[in-house]
Formats: C-alpha cells, structure tokens, sequence
C-alpha cells in the first residue's frame, strides 16, 4: 500500500485523504442506518452498543469481511465457550476487583460516533508518505503479512510502513513527529537528540480499571482481573477500529524482548497509528529487522499479535484487552506508555505470565541488579516493588562512601523472565530501554538515572524551560523562572499546579546507564542469589526481614501490600494487596501464580533466599525513618551477607530480622530511635496485619494454595509463642 505514495505531488495527497475520510463517513453512515433500520441506534449505552456490533457482522464494504484479529495459534479452539448472548459482562468490571468502580457515564458513546470520532481523529495522527526505501521493508512471513492486511481492511489507513529499524527510518519519523507537534526538540546544546511529548491531559497513566483479561473463561483471569469474553470482546473492538486509521499511516513494529540470543526471547508486532509508540518502542525493545529475522518464514512460529489505535484518545473509548490464549494485544484509546508500548505492560508481563506458567518459567515486575564485593565476589539480586515503588532507584544504586570498592549494576530496571537452570533461578531483563518515573529524579537521589537521560531520551510530560530544556519537580538547582508546564501551560514557581506531571517519565536506552551490567545481554540470564519483595508502607513493615524458607517467602509476596502511586489513575496512597507487585500485570487466575510460585520452589535444587523491604516507613513526625536511596546500599549488603551465609539475624515470628549491629550503619547520620523504630514488630499492628491477610485470602474467593493457608496460620501460631 506504500508502494508511490512518496512520490504523489502534496496537492494530490490531500485530496486523496479527503476522499479516505469521505469513503469512511459515507460507509460509516451506510452502517447507521442499516442500524436505524433495525431500531439500534437511538440508544446510547453500551448494552444496545454491544447488540448492534453483534448484529452488524455483515460487510459493509466488497474488501470487507468479519474478521478475528487473533492468532492463528489459538486455543480457543479447545475450549467450548458458552453462547454470546449468556454474557453480559463486558467491559463491566468484576465487583472483587480491587480498583476504582467504573460510573455508568463512563461507557456510554456518543449517539452518531463512528462520525464524530472520524472528524475529531483526523488531526491527532495524520498520515505520513516516505520516500521511497522507507518504511517499506515488508516481512516475508505469510501469517504477519496475513494478519497485518486483516487489520488494515479493518482500520483503513491510508497507508503501512513497515519499520526496518534502520537509522535513516528513525531520522524520517523524528522529522515527521516534529513536523506535527508530537515531538517538540530539545536545546540540542543542553538534551542532545532528545525531545519532549505530551500525551492528552485525559491520558497520563495506566488504566487497570479498562485493562481486561479475555480468557475464555472468567476462572481462568480469576478474582484479581477484569474479565471479559473473548468473542464478544473481539467484537466491540473491532468495531471500534472499523475506519479508526482513516487517513492515518498504520505503522507495523516487529521487535524482540529479551536478549537476541536466549531462549527466552519472544517475538511481537505492534501495529500502531502512533508515531510516538513508533519511536518509543525503538528505545524500549530491540526493533526492527532483528526480530523479522529471528521469527523467520515459518508461519506457525509463535509471535505476539499487538494492535494499537488511538482512536480520538477518549476516556470513554479507552480499552487495554489481552487474550492470553490467542497470544494478542488490542489497545485503543490511549496514547500514554504503559497502556500503548504493548511490548512491556501488556506482553512481557500479562501475556508473559501466563506462557511462563504454561512453559515453565516465570515472568516478574522485578529489577534485577549485580552487585559486586571489593573482592569481585559477584551476586544477583532480584526486587518486585509495585510501580513508582523504587525499582529504577534501586537498580542504579550507587552504594554510599563508607561502601568504597562495592559496585552495584544494572541488568533491568522493570521487568525480569527467569527460568530454571541447574536447579538455580536465572533471569534476563527482556527491555532494551527504561520507561522511568521523571519526579524526585536528580544528581543526588539517582546520579545514573541523570546521566541515562542526558541525551537520546524521550520524556513525556515534563515541563518544557526558555532555554529548550526540561524540567521537573525534583530536579537539581532552583526552578525555572518560567517555563511551559506538561499541559502547554505558561508556569511560574508560584503556580499551584505542578510543571511536570507526577506520572511523567522518560524513555532512554539501556545503553545509555553508566554502570549497566556487562552481562545485561547474556542470554542465559544471570544467577538469582536473592529475591527481594517491597512496597510503600508508613507502618507495621520493618526496613527489611528475611523468610525462613521459599514457601514462606512466596506468603511474603503473596500478601504484600503498597500504598498507590500516580504510575495507574485512580487514588494516590491508598493501601492495597498487591501480591509479588503483579496484581495490574498477571495474565490469569491469581491462586494458579501463587501454585506456580509454590511448584517453581519444589523444583530448585538452590533457591534464591526471600527477603522482605520497606523504605517508606515513617516516624511519629510523619518523615520517613530511612534516607533511602544510595544507603538501601546497606540493607543489599545485610542481603548479601545472608546469601554468604552469614548468621548475623534474630528471629521474629515475620522471619529473620537483623540484628542493630548486623546492619551497617557506620557514616550513616540517623538517630537511633530511628533504627529501632524501622526495625521494630508491634505486636497489635501485626494483629491488624494479619487480620488483612486472612481478609484478602478470603477475598480471593477459595483459590490460595493449601501452602499459603498453612502459612498464615503458622504465622498467626508464631505471635502466639
Ligand atoms: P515504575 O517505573 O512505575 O515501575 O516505578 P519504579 O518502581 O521503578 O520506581 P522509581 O525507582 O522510579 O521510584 C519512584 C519514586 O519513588 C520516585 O519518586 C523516587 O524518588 C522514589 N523513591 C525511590 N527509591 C526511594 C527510596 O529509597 N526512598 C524514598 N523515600 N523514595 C524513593
Ligand atoms: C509501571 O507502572 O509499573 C511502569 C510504568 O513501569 S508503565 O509502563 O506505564 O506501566
Ligand atoms: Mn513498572
């Protein structure tokens, strides 16, 4: 389809994407009224939206036909699904779910939609026409080219561009970003080959409560997810990407996660309308002709299927839906990271953790950092803290003076795949670029991080100085005297608003960290001595403690809890369960993670040991009680020690807890009430605490394993003693 469009003179070209917006709206309107016809269209909510896109099969177009953006692959076919019409669920969140309730209002559509969306899409992505020898280097496996011609007779954009990867490609786009505002330049002097986006104010986080898991059953998503029915699922979208890429260019990314050379390694194609996911994913994944080549021409290898649309970036039209079993993505109506790099997210993690369990492995919200001895004895660490939790922090500590001659590494900041090998856990980091938190970033909390983002960096809704550099709460030096805040908006250090958004981010190479590990792309994977659950808790959890075994550290992960952060929309601070930090990312029935967490541990010979942290404890005075940061140094050395065997450790009815003289402390100005109180068990907020446990297992609805009952129980049984 891309085959000229360069060449066309610029007045022919707009009269072509005229005729493309006519073509839809007169096909679009050809589907009212056949609605009309039937009394479907007068009605606005999503019950009488989900009947019409159940009878509105028939096409509407000659080159039309109902299709299944799924895989090839997939194992519906085994399963028998009970009729469509028995399901009124979609898109109506679970009770149990643990998030914000969905108002009405939210889900309703706008009477004559496929029109308005049409009009008000047409600006936010508008085509693009390579020359020649871009953006067309088509794949030669059938099965792509297949699916990739399904989705355009769906979405009929204007036209494809397959990404090489090729710097010249990367070159193109960014012009062609910044020639529609999507992409503003930084001062080259100050940010070199880095620029700044800004997503749509509606828009500038992750969305749980509209992320769905399309199992064919509602058990197999389980009490944790949103559930939706495949079929019908499928259904709805579609519909919603009917004529969605009208006079937009329809970008396919072939990209790789994991190193090129693990078995681990999986294959995606994102099929995207956005130039900045193109970008991104050139940053956040290994892009490009690598991945065309290692899937190959086979047409029944396994690759993941990603389909993206902004569609008009409306809340109301905000869908993230997965189907485990169809290995597919569709996301629509978003245009900010986590809901639209469907590499990270929605594959690596969702998907990820549901073909781990089938195949053996295990895919984790975990950092995964080296750290060495001035001895050179070196150990991996493995750490699951929620989102905006403290990973990146952590995998780029820079250990503290006191601490010369120990150095930590980075091998990922995000996500961990681990797999069984010699009866010992190693993990790869399947990215290839850090989609960080922005705030609270500088020389001093994250030296690296600064230095990771000092050039070839995207940042996405942070403020925008005089001078054409970036700037954001947090960051060193004074403020700006004025600069454009993340919405567009002229800021002052007296505004009440913030300059950059809390949830803004930025998208940087791996390459780019000083100290990433040497081993960072060793396709085996790193040996996992340690792993470490966290969260945010301004009580009851001590600074760190260890389990006594691996069944009683998978408890410790099962019942974490973590106050909310702005990395996901809804309330800030408000405590939660969140089991191993993966309760917006497991792809299935939560019970059957824990049974695959308990079975992984029955098969190593040599586990990791367990380990509990919390940096956010906070004293009477509502500060927290632990600087954090560079000294977390000293809790990963007390780690370590452990995994050297050491038995500097107290028991306690929660586990292993150090000792005062076990933690080193020396240079480390903080006052000794303050350690005891970070170290200290009250037995009444254990109360309450376990009291929460049992009341999240409850919730789960009958399906912890029998492991974990048992280790509440003994926990309880241990305050007793
Ligand atoms: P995601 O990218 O959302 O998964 O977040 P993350 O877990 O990588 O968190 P990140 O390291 O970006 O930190 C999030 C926020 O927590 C930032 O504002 C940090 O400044 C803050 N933070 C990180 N580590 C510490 C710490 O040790 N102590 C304190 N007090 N704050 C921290
Ligand atoms: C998280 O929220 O855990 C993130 C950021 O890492 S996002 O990619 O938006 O999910
Ligand atoms: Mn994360």
């Amino acid at each position: 389809m891309n085959e000229g469009v360069g060449d066309l003179p610029p007045d022919l070209r707009v009269k072509q994407n005229l005729r493309a917006i006519e073509h839809c709206v007169v096909e679009d309107t050809a589907i009212a009224d056949r609605k009309k016809e039937r009394g479907q269209y007068c009605a606005t909510d999503m019950d009488t939206y989900q009947n019409s896109s159940d009878v509105d099969r028939k096409p509407s177009h000659p080159g039309d036909r109902p299709i299944i953006i799924g895989g090839s692959d997939s194992e519906h076919a085994v399963n028998r699904q009970p009729p469509i019409s028995s399901r009124k669920q979609a898109f109506v969140p679970d009770e149990k779910i643990l998030g914000e309730p969905r108002e009405p209002e939210e889900i309703r559509l706008p009477l004559d939609y496929t029109r308005i969306d049409i009009l008000l899409m047409k600006n936010i992505a508008p085509a693009i026409s390579p020359p020649s020898g871009i953006g067309d280097n088509k794949p030669g496996n059938q099965a792509v080219l297949d699916w990739v011609h399904d989705v355009e007779l769906l979405a009929k954009p204007e036209n494809v561009f397959w990404c090489d990867g090729s710097e010249r490609e990367r070159d193109y786009l960014l012009q062609e970003a910044m020639r529609q505002n999507v992409l503003i330049k930084l001062n080259e002097k100050k940010v070199p080959r880095s620029y700044l986006h800004r997503s749509n104010p509606n828009d500038v986080a992750r969305v749980e409560q509209f992320t769905f898991i399309c199992s064919p059953t509602k058990e197999e998503a389980g009490p944790t997810n949103n559930w939706s029915e495949p079929a019908e699922t499928y259904s709805k979208l579609h519909e919603l990407l009917k004529g969605a890429m009208c006079s937009r260019t329809l970008f396919v990314v072939p990209y790789i996660m994991g190193p090129p050379d693990s078995p681990l390694t999986k294959v995606g194609f994102e099929i995207t309308d956005s130039i900045y996911v193109v970008l991104s994913m050139r940053i956040m994944t290994r892009m490009g002709e690598i991945a065309v080549k290692r899937l190959g021409n086979d047409p029944a290898a396994e690759w993941n299927r990603g389909v993206h649309s902004l569609l008009d970036v409306d809340p109301a039209r905000r869908f993230i839906c997965h189907f485990p079993q169809d290995n597919t993505i569709i996301s629509v109506g978003s245009g900010y990271g986590g809901n639209v790099l469907l590499s990270k997210k929605c594959l690596a993690l969702r998907i990820g953790s549901y073909l781990a369990r089938k195949q053996g492995w295990m895919a984790e919200h975990m950092l995964i950092l080296g750290v060495e001895s001035p001895e050179g004895k070196k150990h991996y660490v493995a750490a699951a803290f929620p989102s905006a939790c403290g990973k990146t922090n952590f995998a780029m500590l820079i250990p503290p003076q006191h601490f010369a001659g120990w150095k930590v590494t980075t091998v990922g900041d995000d996500i961990a795949w681990m797999q069984i090998r010699d009866g010992r856990l190693f993990a790869v980091n399947p990215e290839n670029g850090y989609f960080g938190v922005v705030p609270g970033t500088n020389y001093k909390s994250n030296p690296n991080a600064m230095k990771s983002i000092e050039h070839d960096s995207l940042y996405t809704n942070v403020a925008l100085t005089d001078d054409g550099d970036v700037w954001w709460e947090g960051k060193d030096g004074s403020p700006p005297k004025h600069a454009i805040d993340w919405r567009g908006n002229d800021w002052t250090p007296d505004s009440k608003e913030k300059a950059a958004h809390p949830n803004s981010r930025f998208t940087a190479p791996c390459r780019n960290n000083p100290v990433l590990d040497p081993d960072f792309e060793i396709g085996d994977g790193v040996p996992i001595s340690a792993i470490i659950f966290g969260g945010r808790r301004s009580g009851t959890l001590p600074l760190v403690f260890q389990s006594f075994d691996w069944e009683h550290g998978v408890y410790l992960g099962a019942t974490m809890a973590s106050e909310t952060t702005a990395a996901a929309t809804g309330a800030v601070g408000q405590v939660r369960r969140d089991p191993m930090a993966m309760l917006p990312f497991c792809g299935y029935n939560i019970g059957d993670y824990f049974r695959h967490w308990v079975d992984t541990g029955k098969r190593l010979t040599n586990p990791p040991l367990i380990f509990k942290v919390n940096w956010f404890r906070k004293g009477k005075s509502g500060k927290f009680l632990w600087p954090g940061f560079g000294d977390n140094m000293r809790v990963l050395k007390w780690i370590i020690d452990r995994c050297e065997g050491s038995d500097g450790a107290l028991k306690s009815p929660i586990g292993w807890l150090p000792g005062l003289h076990d933690l080193d402390l020396a240079e480390l100005e903080i006052d000794h009430h303050c350690v005891d109180e970070l170290l200290e068990i009250d037995h009444e907020d254990w109360k309450k605490e376990l009291a929460e446990h049992k009341k999240f297992f409850d919730s789960l609805g009958g399906v912890v394993p029998e492991e974990l009952l048992k280790q509440r129980e003994e926990l309880a049984e241990r305050f007793k003693e």
